[in-house]
């Protein structure tokens, strides 16, 4: 049984964590798989990547803890590296990817979550980043993803404190998109479809718009945007979508 399994729904690809016994949690031979399993994702078809945890207890309870004592300090800035580049190529993917939070979703677990487009939860899903009970802090793009998620304030409140929030506060505060009762991944599929049905390089253009204007001054991220735009406007689904909207039918989006 490998530590991190691919599978595929419809146009859906499905990375599942299985490590039950330990909460999913991310030893370095899972990080590895993790990353093997994103490059298969990417040169896949599917239209957009489901990420879940095995067990129905926790989605990941973040990183090995007992595997990250005793190393040398090359080696845990070498081990934060890499684990903050796996994430990153997680959320550069081509196609939008969904965390299917069914569970604990601590620290790193958190962390794999926050690199995905968006995050949903079920009801007895908690999602925290306890590292300062450790005294660690996060680092695997926790300092940098969850302010931006929430704000300087609460995302300060929850990394100093390490406290865990429910679902419904995670939601309140933009940290998920929105709760689900019943089966998850069947309730992400559901999600999913909802923009799935559009023309995936113009979504990859408005995640790539939205994420750089993140990082850039309000005047650069208006250009930037006037960029990604523009490219817009050379797809062939551009033509299709202005087209369909015209001759009052429904737009058939090819990808192109
Ligand atoms: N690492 C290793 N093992 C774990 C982890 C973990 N993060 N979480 C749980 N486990 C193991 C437990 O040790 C236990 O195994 P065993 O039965 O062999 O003792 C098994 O999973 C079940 O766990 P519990 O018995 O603790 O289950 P509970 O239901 O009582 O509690 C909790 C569930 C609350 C989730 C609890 O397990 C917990 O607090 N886990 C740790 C959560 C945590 O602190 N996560 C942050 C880790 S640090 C991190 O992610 C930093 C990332 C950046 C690192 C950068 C440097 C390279």
């Amino acid at each position: 049984m490998r530590v991190v399994e691919l599978s595929h729904r419809d146009e859906a690809a499905l990375i599942t964590l299985n490590r039950p016994q330990a909460l999913n949690a991310l030893s370095f031979a899972i990080l590895d798989e993790l990353d093997a399993m994103i490059s298969e994702v990417a040169r896949s078809g599917a239209r957009v990547l489901l990420v879940t945890g095995a067990g129905g207890k926790a989605f990941c309870a973040g990183a090995d803890i007992k595997e990250l004592r005793n190393r040398d300090l090359a080696a845990q800035k070498r081990g934060a590296e890499n684990g903050q580049a796996i994430l990153s190529r997680l959320s550069t993917l081509p196609m939008p990817s969904i965390a299917v939070i069914n569970g604990y979703a601590f620290g790193g677990g958190l962390e794999l979550a926050m690199a995905c487009t968006f995050r949903i939860a079920t009801p007895h899903a908690r999602m925290g980043l306890p590292e300062i009970k450790l005294g660690l802090i996060p680092g695997y793009g926790g300092t940098q993803r969850l302010p931006r998620l929430i704000g300087e304030a609460r995302a300060l409140e929850m990394i100093m404190t390490g406290r865990a929030v429910k679902p419904d506060e995670a939601e309140r505060i933009g940290l998920i998109n929105r709760i689900v009762d019943g089966d998850p991944i069947e309730q992400a599929l559901a999600f999913s479809r909802e923009f799935t049905c559009y023309s995936l390089p113009v979504l990859g253009f408005a995640r790539a718009a939205v994420s750089r204007a993140l990082d850039a001054p309000v005047i650069e991220g208006l250009k930037i945007e006037a960029d990604l735009s523009t490219l817009a406007f050379q797809t062939r689904d551009a033509e299709e979508g202005m087209a369909a909207f015209q001759d009052k039918r429904k737009a058939e989006f090819r990808d192109e």
